[in-house]
């Protein structure tokens, strides 16, 4: 004989006295054990309560907007039996549905409990957490939606915060969810910027209960450059290649030119070389200077060479692009240097100044460091980090003779360039450096 169950909230924490947004069953509906039933809203995140037994649903003791505790009655069901005609299990859609917000908080683990319906069956309900796992809460949360199109949207992993929406005051309907994913779908894996990595957000802290904290607002530039630099770290497969060049002789030289040319106000610093020199190894393997078309099936081979160098400004990092070094000489290249991190350092580079690079070099040589995986500038596709040079002893095949080694890190994309390539390209550029004289060849 079948038993006629009272399915309660079970113990969910800090969720007391929370409201309920959603009824996801109708009386008549056949639910199976851990079949969602409601859902609940607190001032921290929404969590859907599971049914403790299988059966059909006889009575809905709840509405949207009632609150509801721990041992509320939420339906009233059949145990055991089954619906004669199997209706299925679907969100029932208020007329009017409210708009909520979600908070940014993090989900917490369901305790487990017991029901408190009579029945010799413990149960341990598992509160589901919502299927958000990619979705950056404290923008899902500010979004205009109702609670069936958050819920539509946490199916599908969309986050709300990026989408248009088309109903009344810019809300957020289902076809705008499904318009979205549509498009999603359509677009090659890397136009999509990750957004299927499917990892755990970050959580919410509040660092304050550790001790004293400040908060400092980024800067315009620190949050455009990091949704640059996110973009190009998840969606390009990076590898660095680390190489050594000897720039003994180099250094002699540049040293030797400084002092010819202090009085032209020319400074000739080690950057300007490896420029120099970058123009020289593009051309030689034309990869190297190329960028992926938006389709991501052609490559685009460009026959100019401007290279980008990344400016430390106090107001974050910046990449001015100093055009056609191949065909400047190194003069003019140290001149056009100093006056890029002059107007970079001073806020007066323009959006133009800092497009069309071919490759992009980081050169933290001034700073130190003996080595760094810098992160590809794209388009482009690949960039040369520079660390700081130093005197080393190295093997002549002889005997150990000091010399002024420095550390180049080539980072590049690998859907585009190959190992072996990386690894030419790197060992060519030191080769470049070790004597000079290759670059007027
Ligand atoms: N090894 C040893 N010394 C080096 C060197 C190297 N690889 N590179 C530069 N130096 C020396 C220079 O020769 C100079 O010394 P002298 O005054 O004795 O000649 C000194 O370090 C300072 O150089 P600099 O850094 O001012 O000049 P630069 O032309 O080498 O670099 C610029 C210019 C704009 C690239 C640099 O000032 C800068 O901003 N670097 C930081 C870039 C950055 O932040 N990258 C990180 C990107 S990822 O977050």
């Amino acid at each position: 004989m079948s038993e006629m169950v009272e399915v309660k909230v079970p113990d969910i924490g800090d969720f007391d006295g929370v409201e309920v947004i959603e009824v996801l069953v109708s009386v008549g509906d056949s639910v199976a054990e851990e079949d969602s039933l409601i859902t609940v809203e607190s001032d921290k995140a929404a969590m859907e309560i599971p049914s403790s037994h299988a059966g059909v649903i006889k009575d809905i003791k709840v509405s949207i907007g009632d609150t509801v505790s721990e041992g509320s009655v939420v339906v009233v069901l059949e145990a055991g039996a089954h619906a004669v005609d199997q209706i299925p299990l679907a969100a029932v859609e208020p007329e009017e549905e409210p708009v909520v917000v979600e908070s940014a908080a993090e989900e917490k683990p369901a305790p487990v409990a017991e029901t408190k319906a009579e029945s010799t069956k413990p149960i341990t309900p598992a509160i589901k957490p919502s299927p958000t796992a990619h979705i950056d809460p404290v923008r899902f949360a500010k979004a205009h939606a109702s609670p069936s199109v958050r819920k539509f949207a946490r199916e599908l992993g969309v986050d709300l915060s990026k989408l248009d929406g088309s109903g009344r005051s810019g809300r957020i309907v289902k076809d705008d969810v499904q318009n979205y994913v549509k498009q999603a779908l359509s677009q090659p894996a890397a136009a999509t910027g990750g957004s299927a990595l499917g990892v755990e957000p970050m959580p919410e802290v509040d660092f304050s209960q550790f001790g004293e904290i400040e908060t400092q607002p980024l800067t315009k530039i620190n949050k455009l450059t990091g949704k640059f630099l996110h973009r190009n770290w998840v969606t390009i497969p990076h590898v660095t290649q680390f190489e050594e060049a000897d720039i003994t002789e180099l250094e002699a030289f540049r040293k030797q030119s400084n002092a010819e040319y202090a009085d032209q106000g020319v400074k000739f610093t080690m950057l300007s070389f490896i420029m120099k020199a970058l123009a020289v190894a593009m051309k030689k393997y034309p990869r190297f200077n190329s960028s992926l078309d938006a389709s991501g099936e052609n490559l685009i081979l460009k026959k100019y060479f401007h290279v980008g160098v990344a400016v430390d400004t106090p107001d974050g990092l910046v990449v001015p692009v100093v055009r056609n070094v191949d065909q400047k000489s190194l003069i003019d290249i140290s001149l056009e240097l100093k006056e890029i991190s002059i107007k970079a350092r001073e806020k007066k580079l323009k959006p133009s100044d800092m497009q069309g690079g071919s490759m992009s070099i980081s050169s933290l040589g001034g700073i130190g460091g003996t080595k760094f995986t810098p992160i590809v500038n794209a388009p482009e596709v690949a960039i040369l980090g520079v660390s700081k040079a130093e005197m080393k002893p190295v093997w002549n095949g002889k005997k150990f003779k000091p010399r002024l080694m420095c550390p180049l890190s080539l980072s590049y994309d690998h859907r585009v360039i190959d190992g072996a390539d990386g690894a030419r390209f790197a060992t060519y550029l030191s080769h470049l450096l070790a004597d000079a004289r290759r670059l007027l060849l």
